[in-house]
Order: structure tokens, then sequence, then C-alpha cells
């Protein structure tokens, strides 16, 4: 008798879906209905997203910032899955999304105050940077422990199925957090109860210096969605508006009462993990040039010009508006006074306990005498 062992070669491999060429020509029965208005905003989203990012490591560098993390080289994945979601839905982001806060149109200076951690801070400055949150734009706080997220992603979506609302819940996260017990419940979970989430991966190559091959033996990471009788899709993650199309999909399914899906983007990590971080001592600079070819900007630049709605006066105009809004928001977020000292008890306990109001007391009373 021969037992039949199922093996993940026997399923076909799936090709990671594109709209744009590399040269930014399309194949004109693959691109989304999108005005020009529409490609434009995306467009400036994602310059936006890199000349902040950029302009706030440097800060870390100039000892003006504690801490920061970039998104550099995977603009196109959460702007793009972003920008195919009604602003009702839910984000539940990880901590390189922040093309995905910006598409909501979260506030610049309200950013900067949350990487100061002062009282602009919405947060009150408790979150690490990057670590953002807005209530009135449906974005989740997020939680640092990696693939936290997902559960929480997949609750909301059960809670939104239970009330009969028609909303979606997205959650962002790196191929590294395929690796926690959180992915697997919450995948689980989302297939049994058939919920409206989208499960979005930045298969980014890279969890901090552990590759990706150091991750899975699976054969990719979509491939995993079959496991939990979940929907599962590869898109090239340089290319937003393929991104745009597999969200959209997914988000039509999950609002249909068709279930999950598994969204696998590949892109790569061009730049540090965060600022605390020193590539080159686990990989080699060369292997960034061909991404560096592949670049999601650069190529929907050549895509806009294609279909004749870019030029180079557009571009110094958006490149310096740009640099305008930034300085006025840096410039403004800056001058923001740290969060109230007494702030630190607050919000825990709807009647604060005797012994954190002695607590809150003492340290009133210490600031009075250091102020004498
Ligand atoms: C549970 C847990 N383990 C380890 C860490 C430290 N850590 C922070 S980010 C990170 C890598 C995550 O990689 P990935 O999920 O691929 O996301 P990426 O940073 O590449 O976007 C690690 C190990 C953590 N925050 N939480």
């Amino acid at each position: 008798m021969t037992v039949k062992v199922f093996q993940e070669k026997d399923v076909e491999a799936a090709v990671p879906f594109r709209v744009m060429e590399d040269d930014g020509t399309a194949d004109t029965r693959l691109e989304p209905e999108l005005s020009s208005e529409d490609l434009h905003f995306l467009y400036e989203t994602m310059v936006l997203n890199r000349e902040l990012d950029d302009r706030l490591l440097r800060m870390q560098r100039q000892g003006r910032i504690g801490f920061y993390l970039t998104g550099l080289g995977e603009e196109a994945t959460h702007i793009g899955s972003t920008f195919a979601l009604e602003p009702t839905d839910w984000v539940f982001p990880a901590y390189r999304e922040l093309g995905a806060a910006l598409v909501r149109g979260f506030p610049l200076v309200e950013f900067v105050c949350q990487i100061f951690g002062n009282s602009g801070d919405i947060t009150k400055g408790r979150q690490m940077p990057n670590h953002y949150a807005s209530p009135s734009l449906r974005i989740s706080s997020l939680s640092s422990p990696v693939g936290t997220q997902l559960p929480h992603a997949a609750g909301c979506a059960w809670a939104a199925k239970i009330k009969g609302e028609k909303t979606v819940a997205i959650t962002y996260f790196g191929e590294g957090a395929t690796s926690q017990g959180d992915f697997h419940v919450a995948l689980n979970f989302s297939g049994v109860f058939k919920l409206p989430v989208i499960f979005f991966c930045r298969n980014n190559l890279w969890a901090i210096s552990v590759p990706l091959s150091r991750q899975t033996a699976s054969r990719d990471i979509a491939v995993k969605a079959q496991a939990y009788g979940i929907a599962g899709v590869r898109v090239d993650g340089n290319d937003v508006l393929a991104v745009y199309q597999v969200t959209r999909e997914a988000a039509r399914r999950a609002r249909a009462g068709e279930g999950a899906t598994l969204i696998e983007a590949i892109t790569c990590r061009m730049g540090p993990h965060s600022s605390s971080d020193d590539p080159r001592l686990y990989r080699e600079e060369k292997d960034l040039e061909e991404w560096r070819q592949k670049d999601p900007i650069a190529r929907f630049q050549r895509y806009l010009r294609w279909k004749g709605i870019w030029d180079e006066a557009y571009e110094k105009n958006l490149r310096e508006k740009i640099q305008i809004r930034i300085a006025e928001a840096i410039s403004k977020g800056e001058s923001f006074p740290p969060p109230p000292l007494e702030s630190l008890f607050e919000d825990v306990y709807s009647t604060v306990p005797w012994h954190l109001e002695e607590q809150r007391l003492e340290l009133l009373a210490l600031r009075k005498e250091a102020k004498h």
C-alpha cells in the first residue's frame, strides 16, 4: 500500500499579481478605474511618506528624537491597500505603515508630537515613536510585541459581523510575524468564523537580521492561507496599483460575507530595521541593488508620465510644497511642552486607589520642592 502524502509542490505556485511593468507601462485590462486626481493623491502620499521618513531619521541622528522606524521602499504596500478601503474600515498597523495614516489624513503636527511624546500627542507620550493611533480615523493603537495586532483585527471584524455592519478590518505585519502564535490564532479563528478581515503581510525579506529563509520552510507566505481555509494572494508589493487591486478584491469578498484574505506583498526593507539597527552587519549592500531598480515611487512616476499626468514642473512644485509642510509640522510639533507629570496617574483606574493617590501627591510635592 502506498500512503499518499500531500506536498506543497502539488499546488501550483502563484505568480505575484502586477499591473505596472518596471518601465511604467501597464496592461490596460488590469489597470484600476482611478481618476488622475486619485493617481496624484497616491503618488503625493508616497512621496510625503518618504520625505517625512528621511527627515525624521535624520532628526534621530541629530539627537533630537530618541527612536525612529522608516517604511523606505515599502510605501506602495500600505498606501495602495489603505486607499482601497472605506474610511469607516479599521486599520490595525504594525510600526512601518505611516503612509496608511497619511492616506487617512493623520495631521502631520500630531504625528510629530507622537514622535516627540509630548503634550500634543493624544497618547500622552506613553507609546514608542511610530506607535501613533487615532480613534476618529479608525487607526488602532498598536502594540510593540510582534504580531499581537492580528488577533485584535480578527476580534474587530468579528464584532462588525455580529453587529451586522459592513466594516472591514485590515492588519499589517512583516513576514517575521508569521512565525508568532498570534498569526495562527488569528487566521484560524477568521477562517472558522468567516470574518471580514484582511491580513496584509509586507514580506520585506528581513525581520531585523533574520532572513526569509530562516522564517519559514513554506514555499511562500500566501500558501499558508490554504491551511486555514481562507483566501491567499501574492502581489508585487512595489506596484501600488496591483496592491490597490488585490486589496479591493479582498475587501469586496469580506463585505460580501466570503471571509478573510491573506495578502502577501513582496517587497524589500531598503533601510535599517530601525534607528537602532546597522544592517551592514548582516546583509550585503549589493543585495539591495536589484531592489533599487524596482523602487515603488520611481516606478509609479514612470507610470504617471506614461499616462501623461507627470512632468518636471509638477514634481518640482510637489517637492517644494512637501518640504514646507514638513518643516512647518516639525517646528510646530517640536514646540509642545512634555505631557503634564501628573498625567502618569490618569486613564487606568476610574477611581484612583489610595496608594497611587499618595504617590501622585508625593511627586507633585517633590516637583514643587525642585522648583524652589
Ligand atoms: C514578541 C516579540 N519578539 C521580538 C520583538 C523584537 N522585534 C521587534 S520588530 C522585530 C522584527 C519583526 O520583523 P517583521 O515581522 O518581519 O516586520 P518588519 O520589521 O520586517 O516590518 C523583532 C524581532 C518584539 N517586538 N516582539
